[in-house]
């Protein structure tokens, strides 16, 4: 994992292909990251028996005949993060057959950054709450 752009650069859009290798019962790899505006591709490979492959969301499929390849190509248009998941019933796991697709990825970062940097700041205040009491309390 690299955390390093700082400072924030504005994302250009790209086109991105991802091959995914799916066997019973896991996807290679299991997990994409990418930025909102990417048109994604994913080359579906299947290694044994029929697969698919069904993006939470987003709402779209794929189906990958053994030994073949599929492609499906959308647009990363919604940010977050979405569970995909075979969509094909391939054997006792196939429940089992997920991945993660990140769409968005640094936004999150940054906006858990945001988040501790607020909760930090709430706990001083309350630490310094006491002190001021008597002060307000003075007049
Ligand atoms: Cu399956």
């Amino acid at each position: 994992m690299a955390f390093a752009p700082f400072p924030v650069r504005p994302v250009t859009p790209q086109e991105r292909t991802f091959r995914i290798e799916a066997g019973q019962f896991s996807y290679t790899p299991s997990e994409l990251s990418v930025n909102p505006g990417d048109t994604i591709t994913i080359e579906l490979v299947s290694t044994d028996v029929v697969h698919g492959l069904y993006v939470d969301g987003y709402d779209i499929s794929v189906e990958a005949d053994p030994g073949q390849t599929a492609t499906l190509t959308f647009l990363a248009d919604k940010p977050g993060s979405f569970r995909f998941r075979c969509n094909v019933t391939c054997g006792a796991m196939h429940p089992f057959m997920i991945g993660k697709l990140s769409v968005g990825q640094n936004e999150w970062f940054y906006r858990s950054i945001g988040l501790s940097i607020i909760a930090t700041i709430g706990s001083i205040g309350y630490l310094m709450f006491p002190r001021l009491l008597p002060l307000i309390t003075a007049h």
